[in-house]
C-alpha cells in the first residue's frame, strides 16, 4: 500500500462512502484539536488509579508534546509502535500523539506475553514498544528487554512508570511541540489485532475515515453526547471499549472517559456512583457478575443509562435481568475488529433487545447470509455471515494469501459467524464456523495453541476445541496424542510448557485430554465436532 492510496476500498466505494457523508474527512488528531478549541476546559479523561483528570485542553497539549518527543526520537509517519498499556490516562496521550504523527499504534492487550509481543514487534517491524512497569503482578520491563534484544527494528522501549528498569521513562519523552505534517483522513490510523483463526494473529488496518465513521455512527445509535460519561471497564485497546462507542466515541462527542483499572463491581460500582457514569460496555461473563453484585444494592447506580453487552453471545435469560436489576437499557452489540458492528436500538421492543444481537450501524453495511457454496439462504434461514461496508476492511495487513480465503472476490469479509436475520434486519448469532474459541469474549485461534503444543517434544498431534462453560460460555480444551515411546506427561506440565513459551494466560487450555488417536471426518481430517461432543459429554457426565 502506498501513502495516499485508500486502504483496500475500490475507487467507486470510496466515492460512494464520501458522498453519503459516512467518511467526513476527519482525523483523530484534528478531532481532538477541535474539541480542545471548542470546550478545552471540560474533563476528557479520568484515571482514578493515578488521580489524573485531564481536560480536553490538557489531553490535546499532552498529545502534541508526546508527538514532538517521539518525533525527536525518530518515530515517523507510517512507523509501527506496539502499545501495551492498561487502562491508564497515558494510553490516550500516546495514542493521540501517534495519530498526530501518522505513526501507527499496534494495539496489544495487557494479557499478551512474550509469544504474542515478540511476533507483533517482529511482524510489524515496530520501531517502539510502550509498556507499563509492573501491572497485574507482571513485569513488562523484563519482557520488553528480551523482545528488544531479539527484534532489530525495535529502537525504543518506553515505560509508563517512574522506574523504567533500564529503558526510557515515558514521562521523559514529551518535548516542546513542533509543527508536524498531518496524516490524511484516508491514511491508516492503527493496526488492531484480529481474534484470529490462524497460527499467528492477523492485523487489521483501519483508516481515520472508516474508524471515525464507526465511532460517530455508534454514538448516534447509543445516544452518546457531550453529557455522556463512558466507563472503560474492558481493556482500553480492544475494539469494543475503544469504538463501540467506547472511549473514542465519548471523546468524539465531547463527553468524559472514566478508566476503570479493573472491571469487577468492587472497583467499577464506586466509580459509577462517584463519576456519574452514564454508559459502559461489558462482555457477558462480567455482565453476569455485575447483575449479581447489583442485587446487593450497595451502590447508587442510577446514573447508568445504557449497558452494552457483546463480544460473545449474551444469554436471553441474563439479558432479561438487565433492566430490572441495573435500571438501565441493555444494548446488545455484535461487533468485530474487522469492522461490522451491530447494535440493538434504544427504542427496540424489549423482546428484540433480549433475543437478538442487533442490526448494523450503517445503511450501507451489506449483509449476506449464505450456505457452504456462497449462495444466499432463504430469508430467515441460518447461514454464514458475509459483510462489506464503509468501515469493514477489505483485507488484513500484509496477508495476501490469507486474504484470498478470508474475503470473497468482490470484497465481502467472511466473518466465520453463523447467523440468521429476522424480518426487522436484526441478526441472531447461532454459532460459529471458524476454528476459534470465544472464552467469555476473549478470542483464541485453535491453530495458534496447537502450534505451541506441537513444539512439545512428547506431543505427536494436538487439537484444540471449545467446551461449554456456564460462566464464560466456552473454555479451551486441548486433545493431545503423545508420541510413541514418549515419556508420560501430565496436564500441568503441558500448561507449564505453554506458559514458559510465553503464551497469554487466557490461551492456556483449561483442560487437557490425552487420546490414542483423533476421530476423523469422512475425508480424514480431525473431526473437531466429535471432539467437542466428547468433551461436552464428559462434562455432562461429571455433573449428573
Ligand atoms: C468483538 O470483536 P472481536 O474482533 O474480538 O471478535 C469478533 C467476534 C465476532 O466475529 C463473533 O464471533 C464474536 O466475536 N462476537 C459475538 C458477539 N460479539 C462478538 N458473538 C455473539 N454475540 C455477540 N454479541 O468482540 C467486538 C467488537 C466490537 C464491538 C463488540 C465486540
Amino acid at each position: 500500500m502506498t501513502a495516499g492510496a485508500v486502504q483496500g476500498w475500490p475507487a467507486e466505494y470510496v466515492e460512494r462512502y464520501r458522498r453519503a457523508g459516512y467518511w467526513r474527512g476527519e482525523t483523530f488528531g484534528r478531532m481532538l484539536r477541535e474539541r480542545a478549541e471548542d470546550h478545552g476546559g471540560r474533563t476528557a479523561v479520568v484515571d482514578p488509579a493515578s488521580g489524573a483528570r485531564w481536560s480536553y485542553a490538557e489531553l490535546d497539549a499532552r498529545a502534541d508534546a508526546m508527538a514532538a518527543g517521539l518525533s525527536a526520537r525518530g518515530v515517523c509517519a507510517g512507523d509501527r509502535v506496539v502499545l501495551q498499556l492498561p487502562n491508564v490516562a497515558e494510553f490516550f496521550e500516546v495514542v493521540f500523539a501517534l495519530f498526530r504523527l501518522g505513526a501507527l499504534p499496534v494495539f496489544a492487550l495487557p494479557a499478551h506475553r512474550y509469544a504474542e509481543i515478540r511476533y507483533l514487534c517482529d511482524f510489524t517491524e515496530a520501531v517502539a514498544y510502550v509498556v507499563p512497569g509492573v501491572h497485574g503482578g507482571f513485569d513488562y520491563r523484563e519482557l520488553a528487554g528480551r523482545v528488544r534484544a531479539e527484534v532489530p527494528t525495535l529502537r525504543h522501549v518506553f515505560v509508563a512508570d517512574p522506574d523504567p528498569g533500564g529503558h526510557e521513562p515515558l514521562a521523559g519523552v514529551p518535548a516542546a511541540p513542533v509543527p508536524l505534517a498531518e496524516p490524511a483522513p484516508h491514511d491508516l490510523a492503527f493496526l488492531q489485532l484480529s481474534g484470529g483463526t490462524t497460527g499467528v494473529p492477523k492485523l487489521i488496518p483501519r483508516t481515520h475515515d472508516d474508524y471515525i465513521y464507526s465511532v460517530w455512527g455508534s454514538n448516534e445509535i447509543c445516544g452518546v453526547d457531550e453529557h455522556s460519561v463512558y466507563l472503560c471497564a474492558l481493556p482500553a485497546a480492544h475494539n469494543f471499549p475503544l469504538s463501540s462507542p467506547g472511549t473514542l466515541g465519548a471523546l468524539y462527542a465531547g463527553g468524559r472517559v472514566v478508566l476503570a483499572p479493573q472491571p469487577a463491581p468492587e472497583t467499577a460500582f464506586p466509580l459509577i456512583e462517584r463519576e456519574g457514569v452514564t454508559i459502559t460496555g461489558l462482555v457477558p461473563p462480567l455482565a453476569l457478575v455485575w447483575l449479581e453484585a447489583a442485587q446487593r444494592g450497595e451502590h447508587d447506580l442510577s446514573s447508568l443509562e445504557v449497558l452494552l453487552v457483546g463480544g460473545a453471545k449474551f444469554s436471553e435469560e441474563a439479558a432479561r435481568r438487565v433492566r430490572p436489576t441495573l435500571g438501565c437499557t441493555l444494548q446488545q452489540v455484535f461487533g468485530m475488529a474487522e469492522g461490522l458492528v451491530n447494535y440493538t436500538r434504544l427504542d427496540d421492543p424489549e423482546e428484540t433487545v433480549v433475543t437478538t444481537q442487533g442490526r448494523p450501524v450503517s445503511p450501507d453495511d451489506e449483509i449476506r447470509v449464505v450456505d457452504e457454496d456462497d449462495h444466499d439462504v432463504p430469508e430467515g434461514a441460518t447461514g454464514h455471515l458475509l459483510t462489506r461496508g464503509p468501515y469493514t476492511i477489505r483485507g488484513y495487513w500484509r496477508a495476501p494469501e490469507h486474504n484470498a480465503v478470508a474475503f470473497t472476490e468482490d470484497g465481502f469479509y467472511r466473518t466465520g459467524d453463523v447467523v440468521r436475520r429476522t424480518p426487522t434486519g436484526h441478526l441472531v448469532v447461532e454459532g460459529r464456523a471458524k476454528d476459534q474459541i470465544n472464552r467469555g469474549g476473549e478470542k483464541i485461534a485453535a491453530e495458534e495453541v496447537e502450534n505451541h503444543l506441537l513444539a512439545h517434544p512428547s506431543v505427536h498431534d494436538a487439537a484444540v476445541v471449545s467446551m461449554p462453560d456456564g460462566y464464560l460460555g466456552e473454555r479451551v480444551c486441548a486433545y493431545i496424542v503423545l508420541r510413541r515411546n514418549a515419556a508420560p506427561v501430565k496436564p500441568l506440565q503441558v500448561k507449564k510448557f505453554l506458559r514458559e513459551r510465553g503464551l497469554a494466560a487466557y490461551k492456556i487450555p483449561d483442560r487437557i485430554e490425552f487420546s490414542e488417536a483423533f476421530p476423523a471426518t469422512g475425508i480424514g481430517k480431525v473431526s473437531k465436532r466429535d471432539l467437542r461432543a466428547a468433551v461436552a459429554a464428559q462434562l455432562q457426565g461429571a455433573t449428573t
